[in-house]
């Protein structure tokens, strides 16, 4: 069975080892975002193909959800006393040689998902990971400007994030240069051959809705033959981890299952699973024209995650 996965980071990465296990002989990819990359310090980041990459590949720092595990923090400590900004970004030294590794492989010529290809040789993360794009796109978030009342800025997603927590109102998201981006060579091929297509629970808006507005992807994803079904990242109404609230708020969509649902919409989506805790919005979802069932959505552990996984392909099967 040939799988796709649209994935984010944590929500994404906790998914595919679920995935993983309840279907070993699959043969799944993975188109990874990518407008979370950041450059810092002359590095290419890519929090959320590295979070995917060192989850599958027993290198992820279980508690956290991203970085690596036994990290060490000498460079940032060296760079702090150097007053070299930002310092509210932590790349540890495991994970900086990830980053020095992709600059210079990049700087030399290969494209994104060649380096991926080359990082994952060593993390034998036993899919194939590709980012939805070799062009750069990062988001930005749209914020008032303290330094100028009355008027607005947009700043780097990592920066509103990471360092303000998702505190400011967040007025529109930007994913700067996915107008001119192109899928990643294999990303409309993957999505054209698969047998199903899953939505793990990764944010609908920076993650997935990144991946969907890179131009083809989401046309590709309408056209395929195969079932597209989602998860719902979104639990008794609110994010099970992490801010996305915030971010739903700014592309106008009510933070629950059937938002989320509806948002995607009846033509891109042919399934989507909610929590037990949410199964009062199944008949809406169906109303909506999209196929939905209750099951546990919480990714306690491996075994709890594979259950969705396999609740996701039973539902494919059934509206294939
Ligand atoms: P990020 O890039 O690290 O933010 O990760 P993703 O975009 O892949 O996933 C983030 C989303 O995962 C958040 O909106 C969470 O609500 C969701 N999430 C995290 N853990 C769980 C879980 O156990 N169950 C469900 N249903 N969603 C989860
Ligand atoms: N998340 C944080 O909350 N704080 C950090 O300092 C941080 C550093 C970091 C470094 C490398 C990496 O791959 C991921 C990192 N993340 C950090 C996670 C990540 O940037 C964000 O949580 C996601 O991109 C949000 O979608
Ligand atoms: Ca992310």
């Amino acid at each position: 069975m040939r799988i796709v996965v649209l994935a984010g980071g944590i929500g994404g990465a906790r998914f595919l080892r679920g995935l993983k296990a309840a279907e070993p002989q699959a043969d799944i990819t993975v188109v990874g975002n990518t407008g979370d990359d950041i450059h810092l310090f002359g590095l290419k980041v890519c929090p959320d193909l590295d979070t995917v990459m060192y989850t599958l590949g027993e290198g992820i720092n279980e508690e956290q959800g991203w970085g690596r595990r036994e990290e060490t923090w000498s460079i940032r400590e060296e760079m702090g006393k150097y007053g070299v900004e930002p310092t509210w970004f932590g790349l540890g030294d495991r994970d900086y040689a990830t980053h020095i590794v992709r600059t210079q492989m990049m700087s030399a010529g290969y494209g994104l998902s060649a380096v991926t290809e080359a990082l994952c040789a060593r993390w034998q993360p036993g899919v194939r990971l590709i980012p939805m794009s070799d062009d750069r796109v990062e988001t930005h978030v749209v914020v008032d400007d303290p330094d100028r009342p009355g008027t607005r800025k947009a700043i780097h997603f990592q920066e509103y994030w990471v360092k303000l927590r998702a505190e400011p109102t967040a007025h529109a998201i930007v994913a700067v240069g996915i107008e001119e981006a192109k899928p990643a060579p294999g990303v409309l091929a993957a999505i054209a051959e698969a047998d199903v297509i899953l939505f793990p629970p990764s944010n609908p808006v920076v993650s997935i809705g990144t991946i969907l507005g890179v131009p083809g992807i989401r046309d590709a994803l309408v056209e395929a033959s195969a079932p597209v079904v989602g998860l719902s990242p979104i639990v008794g109404g609110a994010p099970v981890r992490g801010m996305a609230d915030k971010v739903l708020e700014a592309v106008g969509v009510e933070t629950s299952a059937l938002a989320v649902a509806k948002h995607y919409g009846p033509g891109l989506l042919d399934g989507w699973l909610v929590d037990t805790a949410d199964a009062a919005s199944v008949p809406g979802v169906e109303e909506a024209g999209i196929p939905c069932r209750a099951v546990p959505l919480m990714m306690t552990d491996v075994e709890a995650t594979a259950a969705m996984a396999r609740a996701a392909l039973d539902l494919a099967a059934e509206v294939r």
